[in-house]
């Protein structure tokens, strides 16, 4: 009899373990959305948005650039919260710079001196802005920018190439996971050896997602989705998020016979990217973006964490042309865009490959 008693107490006791598992794994893995795609609270492990930023959804407000002399330029950007959709139906409640992550692509030339101001838009969290294309003391110009106020900053840029930008607040890595990251561009003053032959440019970015705004996630865990998004020179130009659909459902598109150039950056904030283009050869890369930095005939190019790159490549047959990062667990999370290639150079409708 006491024996049963004691099955009976550990059978129950078992139940409701399962039972715990159980209603914590789903909502656990991410935070749930409703319609509005705020990010609701979720139980078990994972975290989710603190409280001043739960019903906070910013709209994204547009980069202003605006030169102001031969060598000089106004660059203002706001840090803001808000909800991105990373994967079909799933928000997440990022930290960003102007509504977009990665941020808007910022292209100066070589040898500007940049005003920069930082709105902050948060009102709870100090960010800060920290461009690896220049040349400064972080203790004064990457400085905080407490919440909502705006904090200016200038330095020079006198290194051309595609760099990272990234916010530098403590801890970097909850700022960066979140999605506080983009890309600068410096067009070198001379431009680059094939600026004549090259029929399309597309600037594209690596970054990768993890639990929402889990620290303990995003140093010691794996990448739920590790992702490719396009930014354009122009202001009415192609601007995606980092997510998982984007670049597969609405294709990059080229005509035939084109001479494509790509600026390409890995912003992490903790993974390689080991940048490919299934079915082409690059036959022309700029490591970092500099000119000198020349290569010729790779067929992935590596870059570290906020590493950028310049590659240059021909299509010569019509079909689709999957890029990815070679690091195919992380293609297999959402690193694949496709560039429809056609005699046109417009969509002719016909379906893509995936990868
Ligand atoms: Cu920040």
């Amino acid at each position: 009899m006491k024996k049963l008693a004691v099955w009976i107490g550990f059978l129950l006791l078992l139940g409701l373990f399962a039972g715990c598992a159980q209603s914590g794994e789903d909502s656990a893995e991410k935070g749930e959305t409703d319609a509005g795609g705020k990010v609701e609270a979720a139980s078990g492990d994972a975290v989710e948005a603190i409280e001043p930023h739960q019903d906070l959804n910013q709209e994204p407000v547009p980069l202003k650039v605006e030169r102001v002399g031969e060598n000089e330029v106004n660059v203002e950007m706001t840090a803001q919260i808000t909800d991105i959709e990373i994967e079909k139906d799933y928000f997440y409640k990022a930290w960003t710079f102007n509504g977009e992550a990665p941020g808007p692509v910022v292209v100066v030339e070589e040898g500007d001196m940049i005003n920069f101001t930082l709105k902050n838009m948060d009102p709870a969290i100090p960010h800060s802005m920290d461009f690896h294309a220049v040349h400064t003391a972080p203790s004064k110009n990457f400085a905080n920018v407490e919440p909502d106020e705006t904090g200016t900053f200038r330095f020079p840029a006198t290194k051309p190439g595609v760099f990272m930008y990234h916010c530098g607040t403590s801890p970097i890595l909850s700022h960066i996971a979140n999605g506080m990251h983009g890309t600068i561009i410096v067009k070198p003053k001379d431009g680059y050896p094939n600026d004549d032959v090259i029929d399309r440019e597309f600037i594209m970015i690596q970054n990768e997602w993890y639990k929402y705004n889990d620290l303990d996630d995003f140093s010691n865990g794996e990448p739920s989705q590790v992702v490719f998004s396009v930014k354009s020179f122009d202001e009415d130009g192609r601007n995606t998020n980092g997510d998982t659909f984007s670049l597969k459902d609405e294709p990059l598109l080229a005509k035939v016979g084109d001479r494509i150039r790509m600026y390409i950056n890995n912003v992490g904030p903790n993974e390689v990217s080991s940048f490919h283009v299934v079915g082409t050869i690059f036959d022309d890369v700029y490591m970092d973006g500099n000119p000198y930095n020349h290569f010729q005939g790779l067929q992935t190019v590596m870059l570290p964490a906020s590493g950028g790159a310049v590659v240059e490549f021909t299509v010569t047959e019509e079909g689709s042309y999957p890029i990815v990062t070679h690091q195919f667990n992380h293609a297999q999370k959402g690193a694949v865009a496709i560039l429809k290639v056609t005699e046109t150079g417009e969509d002719d409708g016909k379906a893509t490959m995936s990868h």
